[in-house]
């Protein structure tokens, strides 16, 4: 009993020894990084940040401190965006969807019903497609380091059950600040109100809009229910989040510190997605639970609804999109074959 103490003392001592030694090896300085995100501590996207955090000071033998911000703290996507690009922020994670006023091109993931499931997507994201966009935010000061899943995006409102496009008739409904998104939901009849998530919850429960669209993990963690009544799932488009650095700290950094950063941005890909998908198998259950009447579009109608953004698809296509649209869904019919 005794010797087996002192056995794990002693291989408990070396561990605590040599991680430092390891780490004090390569050219790593005591650090402090912020990273921002607009979802709440316990959601898909404050655990997946809580990862990054412990993955970031293993891997640095506990010099890199990573601080989560949670909940719009340091500001909106797009102010955090600024802020990164400023040097005032370090790290974010946020929608690709609000980087089309600094790199237009990931206006292409906003376009609706491209991917079938997760695994094309993960595919395309990871791919030669997903990098290129990502390599874009360079000249404009920021780096991509891996795209997380924020998923697939389903509708909600406070007037009533959407069985049908036509039921979005007259609905105010909070979009993403995007044209692509304005563009999609004008075009099936709601009135798209672009806002930024920070305003979204306030928003809904003072009736500035009626609704909103987001991935079921949102709606949950986000205590969307609370002020929503109806939940359509309609899948309608499959959102990523991507995790951005400062490309003016980044440069700043040494290549053993840049090196800890980009495999633990994949770390905590990996571990997000699949927790993502975890989360999110249990969200429907729970949601119904807290009261939401939730239904699901038919098929028919979904075809209807393709058929109705058919024009929006056009309006990016014809605003310099085509080659972009033509190639990436190239890359989605290589990964279905
Ligand atoms: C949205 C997005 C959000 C993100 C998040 C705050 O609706 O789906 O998940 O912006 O980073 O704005």
């Amino acid at each position: 009993m005794k010797l087996l103490r002192s056995v794990l003392l002693a291989t408990g001592l070396a561990a605590a020894i040599l991680a430092p030694v390891a780490a004090s090896a390569q050219d790593i300085k005591p650090r402090l990084i912020r990273f921002g995100y607009g979802l709440s501590e316990s959601s898909n996207q404050g655990r997946a940040v809580k990862f990054f955090v412990e993955e970031m000071s293993k891997r640095s033998g506990g010099k890199l401190k990573v601080k989560g911000f949670a909940d719009a703290s340091l500001g909106s996507d797009i102010q955090m965006q600024n802020a990164l690009i400023g040097g005032a922020q370090e790290m974010m994670v946020g929608s690709t969807a609000t980087l089309v006023g600094i790199v237009k091109d990931f206006a292409v993931f906003d376009l609706p019903f491209l991917f079938n499931n997760e695994q094309e997507a993960d595919a395309v994201f990871d791919g030669p497609f997903g990098q290129k966009l990502a390599a874009k935010l360079n000249e404009k000061g920021l780096v991509g380091l891996v795209y997380w899943e924020n998923g697939f995006r389903n509708l909600t409102n406070s007037k009533r059950p959407v069985e049908k496009v036509e039921d979005l008739k007259g609905i105010k409904l909070r979009v993403m600040q995007n044209p692509v998104y304005i563009d999609m939901f004008n075009g099936f009849g709601a009135n798209a109100v672009p806002l930024s998530f920070s305003e979204l919850f306030t928003a809904m429960e003072t009736g500035t809009v009626d609704g909103q669209e987001n991935p079921v993990t949102t709606i949950q963690s986000s205590k969307f229910y609370e002020v929503q009544k109806y939940l359509t799932i309609s899948k309608h488009v499959y959102s990523p989040w991507i995790v951005l650095a400062s490309k003016r700290w980044y440069d700043g950094l040494s290549n053993d510190e840049r090196k800890i950063i980009n495999e633990a941005a994949v770390a905590s890909r990996d571990f997000e997605r699949k927790d993502s998908r975890e989360a999110s198998k249990q969200s429907i259950a729970y949601l119904k639970d807290k009261g939401m009447q939730i239904n699901e579009l038919s098929d028919a109608e979904l075809g209807r609804m393709r058929e109705m953004v058919k024009p929006a698809m056009d309006k990016f296509a014809a605003d310099g999109g085509a080659d972009l649209l033509n190639e990436l869904q190239g890359e989605i019919n290589k990964v279905r074959k």
